[in-house]
């Protein structure tokens, strides 16, 4: 048994890494404790742990940091635009107060269909521009109007009978549209056989 001792050499087994403040403190199998500096590698100490160094995100760094709420940042919006945020109608500028989108400065494209009456626009969508059936020429009409493609759609509309609405019923013999008398139809819708006795 004259063998002979040949050194062992252990390589220290460390378990436990930990940092406290800016150091790395090792605790390994033989008790020695190293200590390393986090900063030295560009990290930090956080929970005892030596992690990289993420930077707290705030608004105006330029990076739309979503998971704090921003919207955007600087002039990074996202890809957004006032048309994929208020509908194809809208352009102009979006603004970016305190990491949210603001929309105010949008302009509305003229046109049926924005919703908004423009001019040579009759009506648009439940806009009438104060028009209803009876406002319509003459006062004869009665019903619901509506707007068709920002022109006036009168097919809810319907004419009261009676004598000067311009359409021939019942007992009328004319309806001349007008309740005058001398005209050759009277208010009371009868022919006027002989309209120049009247100025006799
Ligand atoms: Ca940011
Ligand atoms: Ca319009
Ligand atoms: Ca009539």
């Amino acid at each position: 048994m004259g063998g002979k001792c040949s050194p062992i050499t252990v390589e220290p087994e460390c378990t436990l890494n930990r940092c406290k403040n800016d150091a790395i403190l090792q605790l390994c199998n033989q008790g020695i404790i190293e200590e390393f500096d986090c900063s030295a590698a560009g990290k930090i100490c956080d929970d005892g742990a030596c992690v990289d160094a993420v930077p707290e995100p705030y608004c105006g760094n330029g990076v739309i940091e979503r998971e704090s709420g921003q919207q955007c940042d600087d002039n990074d919006f996202g890809g957004k635009t006032c048309a994929s945020m208020l509908g194809s109608w809208y352009t102009g500028t979006l603004n970016c107060n305190d990491c949210q989108i603001d929309t105010s400065a949008y302009t509305l494209k003229a046109g049926c269909g924005n919703g908004k009456l423009d001019s040579g626009e009759k009506c648009e969508g439940s806009n009438l521009n104060g028009a209803t059936c009876a406002s319509l020429p003459g006062s004869w009409f009665a019903g619901t109007l509506k707007c068709n493609s920002c022109y006036y759609d009168t097919s809810g509309c319907w004419l009261k009978p009676g004598c000067g609405n311009g359409v021939l019923e019942g007992s009328e013999e004319c309806d001349d549209g007008n309740l005058s008398n001398g005209d050759g139809c009277s208010s009371t819708c009868q022919q006027e056989t002989d309209r120049y006795c009247m100025y006799d």
